[in-house]
């Protein structure tokens, strides 16, 4: 008789348990101090099991405990929920992958629990108002895994976040299934046009035969010309055979392109695939999705809401339209591309140029921003700005408004790509890709689940500041809903080894008495992929390029840095301007923690022997905000220079909305040799880092998010952790102080950044890459339009039953608040 195989789960959980036998009394001891502190929060950071098991194992002096496999399991601890007297542990052995146990410390044995028992467990025991033991039975789930069963996932962690080759092998591999299977491509390429015009295939080659026959003719006719002359010369020729305009600018390119499909056609392989849908004349009208805040091209940077995103789309459109003039260019085709950026239209504008419909970008030609307004229920334009937690119930109808103003731009036509951007921009992308059938494309900027600690289990007593319910809410729908993710780094989708990358952070979770997710979003999935940005190499460009330096700008950047002008504009002054500078630039929000960074300055003696201290955030000025965590932490600053008597060594500067100065900021630091600290408690990528980096400035960067991927440690530049400031500080003295002893350490980390940026982070390679993606998941989204279909009326559903009911309670608890303020 064979005997029945184990299932990993039983296996790994054997495995548990066979460890804590090994050292049961001391890992008991350990798993009660848990407790003890889960009195307090029953939702624990892993450290705190990883701590309790070291001190236990110094307090008994074994020290092989924490060589033992025990401690290898609770490495890949993430998350620890504690009752009386059983801790529930959420371990992730490998990217994407969880396992889930409840030990209880009388017996000491392991209990496997599925995802929705663990959710369960942490439902009853973190929830701060638990919710009934019947409406827990009967929570919604909302589960995308069963969709996914016809759908290719991609199983190496080293395939994550490159999904697009994952899908070209994929791809070739159906295509090459059976002759039947060939269609999807003739398909695809009959629907190709611009504006109402066909491309590629005319209208007489009505059949996939008939398209070979074609091409094997049009082959044939530019087999011996002259590969450089320009395809004009035998259009009509081609025309003639039902060959439109699109495969080439030059007989040869033309040809080859013919080729390559000749080639799939034979014999399907991923490159052959890619290269020729690469080449296809597709996505030239692009709508790119950025509703909240001030999106305008001067004095909005720095504003709560208004950062990286802004400098991101600017920058992308600039790269885009290079890169699509490029590709028109190169498909023979004389089309104009549009761009489309489609923000609120705000008229209070406070001097920006929000209040206007149209503005075109500067150094484009055919991208421009496109302004709709928010609309109250009774359809009067809302004229202020407001925050992006409260912006659900103005969307819906900002869609709609958006829709019809879209269509009216780009004359009568629907885009071919619609981008969106943050929570919000990606859940109306999502509204007009469904309605439109159009690709979709999703950026998420910042997934704010992670950013704000316990957000979902807590989320009934942060629902009146934040409106999380809906956020994520609106972010399960979008990300399952759209074609493709593009990410800024692979840690935005699977973390790293040890902690949870921001999508991977959706995999699972509970909104206790709203809902539970038991599949939100897979890390495997090839929609994945990783386009880093950069920063644009007009303004941020090194200190030692000598003949571009903004010098006439040094007398204004000296009276910021080292005037006395205060408030409103500035706060504290410089007393030794020897000293090299220590600076950083931010949003004043919590998470960007530049008060945590004054406060690691102020607490180190010889960090302020060593350096001055400058930061650029905010206002000073409390009364002149009406954001509540800028208004915090602006006070908070006002304290800690206070109380630790930073005067003379610390200088915080209002934000600086002029990019090109604050370009010469990072420059000027540098000829000082000062330093870049980007301190934030999370930064989902952190542009400021690439910035300072473009400039050759040292930067010393967050270690959670973003920043720990764009800087090599030590080499690059420096990781610091958040939570550790003391030891930051440190970093930042060893480093000064190395600087004192040997000039050549500053010179090298700083050359080591230029490099590092060069190599990775450009908008040159970004835009190249982001138009093949938008070619290959639009043949993708052609091929596989049914096998979306179930995944996309489930979305649906959950939207009109989950998100809309939602929208309808943050508007209610909106009116209640300006009721309460004595507003209308
Ligand atoms: N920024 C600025 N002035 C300020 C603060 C920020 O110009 O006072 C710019 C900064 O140069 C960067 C962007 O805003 O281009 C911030 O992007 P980042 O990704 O660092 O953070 P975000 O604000 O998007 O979270
Ligand atoms: C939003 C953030 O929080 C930053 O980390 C990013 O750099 C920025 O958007 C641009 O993607």
């Amino acid at each position: 008789m064979v005997a029945a195989q184990k299932s990993p789960e039983l296996e790994a959980q054997e495995d548990l348990q066979r460890a804590i036998s090994e050292h049961k009394l001391a890992i008991q001891t350990a798993l009660r101090r848990v407790l003890e502190e889960g009195k307090a929060e029953a939702v624990l950071k892993p450290h705190v099991i990883q701590d309790a098991l070291a001190d236990v194992a110094k307090e008994q002096n074994i020290p092989e405990l924490l060589n033992a496999p025990i401690a290898k399991h609770l490495s890949h601890c993430q998350e620890v929920i504690t009752n009386a007297t059983c801790v529930a542990l959420s371990l992730r052995p490998t990217y994407g992958k969880f396992l889930r146990y409840r030990i209880c410390t009388d017996a000491m044995k392991v209990e496997f629990l599925d995802t929705t028992e663990f959710l369960k467990f942490k439902e009853k025991h973190a929830d701060k108002n638990p919710i009934d033991e019947n409406e827990r039975y009967w929570a919604v789930e909302l589960d995308l895994e069963p969709f996914k069963a016809h759908f290719p996932l991609m199983t190496r962690p080293s395939s994550i976040g490159d999904g697009v080759r994952f899908l070209n092998r994929h791809l070739s591999s159906r295509l090459f299934a059976s002759k039947a299977e060939f269609h999807p491509i003739f398909d695809f390429l009959s629907s190709l046009h611009s504006n109402g015009t066909r491309l590629m295939l005319g209208e007489s080659i009505t059949t996939y035969e008939e398209m070979g026959t074609a091409l094997t003719k049009a082959e044939k006719l530019l087999e011996n010309m002259d590969a450089e002359a320009p395809v004009s010369e035998v259009a009509g020729q081609l025309r003639d055979l039902g060959i439109e305009r699109g495969w080439g600018s030059t007989v040869g390119s033309t040809r080859s392109t013919m080729l390559m499909l000749g080639d799939i056609i034979q014999a399907p392989d991923p490159e052959t695939l890619q290269n020729f849908l690469g080449r296809l004349p597709i996505g030239f009208n692009v709508v790119i999705l950025s509703p909240h805040g001030f999106f305008g091209q001067a004095n909005v940077l720095g504003k709560p809401d208004t950062g990286g995103q802004i400098v991101y789309i600017l920058d992308q459109v600039r790269a885009l339209e290079r890169e699509m003039l490029k590709r028109i260019e190169e498909s023979g085709l004389e089309i104009q591309p549009q761009i489309l950026i489609v923000t609120r239209l705000i008229p209070e504008a406070q001097g920006t140029t929000c209040d206007q419909r149209i503005e075109e970008i500067n150094g484009t030609r055919y991208a421009r921003i496109l302004r709709v307004p928010f609309r109250a229920k009774d359809g009067k334009v809302v004229p202020h700005w407001m925050s992006r937690f409260d912006v659900w119930p103005y969307l819906e109808q900002f869609a709609l408004e958006a829709g019809g103003e879209i269509r009216k731009e780009l004359g009568g036509h629907k885009p071919d790509l619609i981008i969106g951007n943050y929570s919000d921009g990606n859940l109306v992308a999502t509204l007009l890709a469904y309605y439109m059938n159009v690709t979709q494309c999703t950026i998420a900027h910042a997934l704010e689940k992670t950013k704000y600690t316990n957000a979902d289990i807590h989320w009934r007593q942060m629902d009146d500041d934040y409106h999380f319910a809906a956020q994520f809410t609106a972010d399960l729908i979008a990300m399952n809903h759209t074609d493709f993710i593009i990410t800024s780094t692979f840690q935005e989708i699977a973390g790293t080894e040890e902690s949870m990358g921001q999508y991977e952070d959706h995999s699972h979770f509970t909104l206790p008495g709203l809902y539970r997710v038991i599949s939100g979003i897979n890390v495997f999935d090839p929609k994945f992929n990783i386009v880093s940005p950069g920063a644009d190499l007009d303004i941020y460009f090194p200190y030692t390029d000598s003949k571009r330096r903004l010098t006439a700008l040094h007398a204004e950047i000296e009276e910021l840095l080292y005037g006395s002008q205060e408030a409103p504009t500035a706060k504290g002054f410089l007393k030794d301007k020897g000293k090299p500078i220590i600076f950083s630039m931010a949003r004043l929000d919590h998470v960007k923690n530049l008060t945590g960074l004054a406060e690691w300055f102020a607490k180190n003696k010889r960090l302020r022997e060593l350096c001055n201290l400058v930061i650029v955030g905010g206002i000073v000025d409390p009364s002149q905000t009406t954001d509540k965590e800028e208004k915090d932490q602006c006070n908070k600053m006002h304290a800690i220079i206070k109380d630790h008597g930073l005067h003379g060594e610390f200088r915080w500067l209002v934000a600086q909305k002029d990019p090109v100065r604050n370009g010469e900021l990072y420059r000027y630091i540098a000829d000082k040799h000062g330093a870049f600290v980007q301190p934030a408690l999370y930064e989902a990528f952190g542009l400021t880092v690439v910035e300072a980096m473009s400039c050759g400035l040292p930067t010393f960067a967050t270690i959670k998010g973003g920043p720990a991927e764009i800087i090599v440690h030590k080499k690059s530049g420096f990781h610091l952790d958040p939570y550790h400031g003391e030891a930051a500080a440190e970093l930042m003295v060893e480093f000064f102080e190395d600087v004192v002893k040997d000039h050549s350490v500053w010179d090298r980390v700083s050359e080591a950044s230029l490099q590092r940026i060069k190599e990775k982070y450009t908008w040159a390679l970004y835009a190249d890459r982001l138009m093949t993606l938008t070619r290959v998941y639009s043949f993708w989204k052609f091929v596989s339009k049914l096998d979306r279909r179930e995944t996309r009326r489930y979305l649906q559903m959950f939207y009109t039953l989950m998100m809309r009911p939602l929208i309808a309670k943050v508007r209610e608890d909106e009116a209640h608040k300006t009721a309460a303020k004595g507003g209308g």
